[in-house]
């Protein structure tokens, strides 16, 4: 348990950092943002990823302050970003039930100086389950903010069409275990078109997590799936070189 206590010092101890992924159109290869992804460099043992350390964090509701040093970090970098480039937050079950979220989420916007609409904040149904009722009014209110909301990881844990028909979702993102072969691998293709399909029918854009290959690419482009998001469109990177590449374009 030597973690949770670390965890609760790790904001202030500055071991957190973000890296940016970017989200591209896939028919004309636009940038339209970046996924902000949590990175913590443990000063003994090295880099930690998310995927042990945030399951602790929401045990211990470390994940509250955190979530918040994400958020601030995420909007700020973003307000100084040119046009009008998206940045997408992941948020936590624990985070989103707690208290004043949104008030949490309009003070950011208010001191970072961001557009509501450039938010979006990425929510995995296993957020929505544990009290329905209640995420659905904290969704209502995230989106009276202005702010966008993404269903992540879609296809995986708790999934349930219902949901999609329950919450404000403003964007679907295909888990990357789907992505994974797509143009040769017949079950992935079909399951794949299958949320395509749904996207279409509620109007809603999908993104494809997980693009690795140019074959996949092409096959999610030729089906008219919106988005990507993957190694092959851009690795996570540090902000240094998010603001390098925005030169390099000018
Ligand atoms: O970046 P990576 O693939 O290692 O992320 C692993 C998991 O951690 C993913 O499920 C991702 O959604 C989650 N994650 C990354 N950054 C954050 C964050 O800032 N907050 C929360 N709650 N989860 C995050
Ligand atoms: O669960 P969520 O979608 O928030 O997290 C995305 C995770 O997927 C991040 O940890 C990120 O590092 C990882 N990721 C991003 N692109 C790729 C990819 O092309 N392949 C694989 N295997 N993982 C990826
Ligand atoms: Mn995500
Ligand atoms: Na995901």
């Amino acid at each position: 348990r030597i973690m949770e206590h670390e965890l609760r010092h790790a904001v202030s101890r500055r071991e957190f950092h973000l890296v940016y992924q970017p989200q591209k159109k896939l028919d004309t290869g636009d940038l339209i943002g970046y996924e902000a992804l949590l990175r913590w460099r443990h000063p003994e043992r090295g880099n930690i990823s998310p995927g042990v350390f945030i399951p602790v964090a929401e045990e211990s509701g470390a994940i509250v302050p955190i979530g918040e040093w994400v958020l601030q970090t995420a909007c700020s970098a973003a307000a100084g970003w040119k046009d009008d480039l998206m940045i997408a937050v992941n948020v936590s079950a624990v985070q989103l039930h707690s208290v004043n979220f949104p008030q949490t989420v309009h003070r950011v916007l208010l001191e970072t100086g961001l557009s509501p609409h450039r938010l979006e904040i990425e929510i995995t149904e296993t957020a929505l389950v544990r009290d329905m009722h209640r995420a659905l009014t904290t969704l209502r209110q995230l989106k009276a903010l202005g702010i966008k909301v993404a269903m992540d990881d879609f296809g995986t844990g708790y999934s349930s069409l219902s949901n999609l028909r329950a919450f404000p979702f403003d964007k679907i993102k295909i888990d990357g275990s789907f992505i994974r072969q797509v143009d040769t691998n017949e079950q992935a293709a079909t399951i794949v078109k299958a949320v395509l399909g749904i996207g279409r029918g509620l109007g809603l854009p999908v993104l494809a997590e997980g693009v690795e290959t140019s074959g996949e690419l092409s096959f999610l482009a030729s089906e008219f799936c919106q988005i990507g998001q993957g190694y092959y469109l851009g690795r996570p990177s540090p902000i240094e070189d998010v603001l390098r590449e925005f030169e390099t374009e000018e």
